[in-house]
């Protein structure tokens, strides 16, 4: 075995030279690893003794892209696209030996070497477009050629991996191998040699292009399928563009487009915001005080109390990880129509060829509804999802200390309400947590881990790893009302509610925030929502506008009235001139001068209070650091990934100009703008908040 570089040496087995990359933990391509291919592909060709080369690697996973640490940072010799080119001209046979996953310039890697053989667990996937980018060492090229742009598209525009026996399927890889890939890999390449196999370069394979062109309906109707789920988006066009191009090119001029677009969005700021966002929703789960090793708590059986929208989500995240859960309602009545809610959800996705019929019997088999809390006597882990009413949870809480075995975590999935208070009502405080689950629990990938006072670190490391084991991305917050998210929230909510008395239209404040980038605007938020959730119907006096709309029966989408209409069946929310007629009348009431309100204020008034106050969440350590806030925006509240979250989009506007408008407002408006110290100070010294993650 000769070392070519720290991350890759060359093994010869006979006639056939093992190039192993060995660059832990995913064998991205740092530049040791590119330069230890070149020299490594070099060396083989030279020796006379090499016939074929394979080219293989350590630890968990095949090389999963290029390495995202060095993209910003000056690029060192040899670019990939270079080392590819490289391989594609070898004169004797490279093999890539794929296990794990090959992504990105992993893939590209494989696409350039003139045959790969997988095992069967292999993923092949193109996720530049996730970072904001597209493959940009010749896949979107390569791709299309060997496999047809038709396959090539959603794989490189989505960035969804296929697996091993799809990659067969469509021709991406030529042979399975089942047992030791290495020995599997040498078998493949010893009958290459002995089949006199010509080298398969995918460069020069032109078939599945030239049929597909001249055929401009591939990408049109592509275009099409894309548009909902790209919208706003930069990267995902360019990533068809230059699929149409590998149809339309010649290679090389294919390639200078890649280059061009690649290029173009890595400069951009929505690929920075994207890379960014990739490294804060790894960094999340690490917290300064928990320590790796922290023993944890074996979670085998989890209760739920509360089977209504949020306890019947919560009940399904823990059986679809395959976690019994006992449900516990307090009428049977209640607990018959959360199951039969659950039961539904299961059959619609069956319905939808998403699980088989057996599977929805498994899941239900894993939940044992109970109307008495005494059978939470041995679950490790109780969540209490009953609506928010401090009484009703201290009471919940008391009981649970009494019936719940020792060492059990009791979580409550409060929105809002004193943590600690609750957790005093037990004699374990260091066991209570809260669990703060996000609408619909078993859609939604956000969960807010509540750190009271007294939780023990091993109840936190436990719930941050029982978080990932039900697919949930988890945020340690500390106790505060409305916790990170929400407060952060409340924020946007109130200014949405003043801009309509000021001047603005729901429509016009829903535009520019749907514009921005999120799902839907405040007003159609608040109309799928309900206006009535947390309306106080007997002491209610046409006071707010949620009092009027809810006194007319506008509760939003669930009656078809609310700030919008609705259709019978429709979710689509259509102008309601009555409202905005109403909004009007109400606001000169009230003693507003209606004026005309620009969409930059709209914007300005809407967002920079949610900076301002997560500036504040950080200054009273509410929160770990800035990119955890993020990352409860875009997963818990729609903020539009390429735009980072508010506290990377903060920086990208940047922290003067932010104070500044904050000043402004606070002088026409009055204290709900008062700047944070935390954002005077990072000005003062010149600083971000990316300076504090
Ligand atoms: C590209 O290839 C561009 C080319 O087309 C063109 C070039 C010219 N780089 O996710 P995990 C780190 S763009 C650097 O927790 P898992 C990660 O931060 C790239 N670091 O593990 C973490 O570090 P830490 C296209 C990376 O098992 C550790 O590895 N490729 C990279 O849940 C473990 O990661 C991609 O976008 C990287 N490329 O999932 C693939 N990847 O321990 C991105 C990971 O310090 N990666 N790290 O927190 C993934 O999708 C997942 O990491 C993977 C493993 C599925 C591979």
């Amino acid at each position: 075995m000769v070392a070519i570089t720290e991350a890759v040496s060359l093994e010869k087995q006979g006639e056939i030279g093992m190039l192993w990359i060995d660059n832990p933990p995913v064998n991205a391509l740092g530049h040791p690893v590119r330069k230890g291919m070149a020299d490594g592909i070099e060396m083989a060709e030279k020796d006379d003794e090499i016939r074929a080369i394979v080219v293989i690697c350590k630890g968990r996973t095949f090389c999963a892209g290029a390495d995202i640490r060095e993209f910003g940072k000056p690029p060192k010799e040899p670019h990939l696209p270079d080392v590819l080119n490289r391989f594609d001209q070898c004169k004797k046979p490279i093999i890539s030996a794929i296990h794990g996953t090959a992504f990105g310039g992993g893939l590209e890697t494989a696409l350039s070497s003139h045959f790969r053989v997988a095992v069967p667990t292999a993923q092949f996937g193109l996720p530049e477009v996730k970072l904001g980018l597209l493959p940009g060492a010749g896949g979107t090229q390569r791709l299309p050629r060997l496999i047809g742009p038709q396959k090539a598209l959603p794989l490189v525009a989505t960035g969804n991996p296929i697996n091993a026996e799809k990659a067969l399927e469509e021709g991406l890889v030529d042979e399975i191998i089942n047992g030791d890939l290495a020995d599997g890999a040498v078998d493949f390449a010893k009958r290459v040699l002995a089949e006199k196999r010509p080298l398969v370069r995918v460069r020069d394979m032109n078939d599945r292009i030239d049929q597909a062109r001249n055929k401009p309906e591939i990408f049109d109707d592509y275009r099409k399928q894309l548009a909902k789920r790209a919208r706003g988006f930069e990267a995902p066009e360019a990533c068809v563009k230059a699929v149409e191009a590998a149809v339309e090119k010649p290679f090389e001029d294919g390639l200078a487009v890649e280059r061009a677009l690649f290029e173009k969005l890595m400069s951009g700021s929505q690929s920075a915001a994207q890379r960014y966002y990739f490294f804060a929703e790894r960094q999340v789960a690490k917290i300064p005080d928990i320590p790796k090793d922290t023993p944890l708590i074996d979670i085998k059986k989890v209760g739920v109390i509360g089977a209504g929208t949020m306890g019947g989500g919560i009940t399904m995240n823990f059986v679809n990880a395959g976690i019994p859960v006992t449900l516990v309602e307090a009428k049977q009545e209640f607990l018959d129509r959360g199951l039969g809610v659950i039961r539904k959800n299961y059959d619609i996705s069956a319905s939808r060829g998403k699980m088989t019929a057996e599977e929805v019997d498994s899941r239900m088999g894993l939940i044992t509804g109970t109307t008495s809390m005494e059978d939470l006597a041995d679950a490790d882990l109780v969540i209490e999802a009953v609506y928010e009413n401090m009484n009703l949870k201290k009471e919940i809480f008391a009981k649970l200390d009494n019936i719940c075995k020792d060492g059990a975590i009791l979580a409550t999935n409060t929105s809002y309400l004193d943590v600690n208070e609750i957790a005093a009502q037990t004699k374990r405080p260091e066991y209570v947590l809260g669990l703060h689950f996000f609408s619909p629990a078993n859609v939604m990938r956000l969960l807010e881990i509540v750190r009271a006072e007294k939780t023990s670190i091993p109840v936190l490391a436990t719930s941050i790893a029982i978080a990932k084991k039900i697919k949930k991305i988890a945020v340690v917050v500390r106790v505060c009302h409305g916790f990170a998210g929400n407060r952060m929230f409340a924020q946007r909510k109130r200014e949405a509610e003043k801009l309509i008395m000021e001047g603005a239209l729901p429509s016009q404040v829903d535009k520019v925030i749907y514009d921005f980038g999120f799902p839907m605007g405040p007003f159609a938020l608040a109309d799928l929502i309900g206006i009535d959730l947390g309306w106080d119907k007997d002491n209610s006096n046409s006071r707010t506008m949620q009092e009027v709309l809810c006194e007319q029966g506008r509760f939003g989408q669930k009656n078809g009235r609310g700030f919008y209409n609705y259709e019978e069946g429709s979710r689509a929310p259509k102008p309601a001139p009555e409202i905005d007629e109403l909004i009007i009348e109400f606001s000169k009431k009230k003693g507003y001068i209606r004026r005309e309100i620009s969409d930059e204020e709209i914007l300005q008034r809407c967002i920079y209070p949610i900076i301002n106050e997560g500036a504040k969440i950080l200054e009273e350590k509410i929160a770990v650091r800035p990119s955890d806030l993020d990352v409860i925006w875009v997963n818990g509240y729609g903020w539009p990934v390429y735009r980072g979250g508010p506290m990377f989009y903060a920086d990208l506007v940047g922290l003067d100009k932010i104070l500044e408008v904050l000043k402004k407002f606070q002088a026409e408006h009055g204290d709900d703008f008062r700047p944070a110290a935390l954002l005077e100070q990072l000005v003062k010294e010149g600083r971000n908040f990316s300076s504090l993650n």
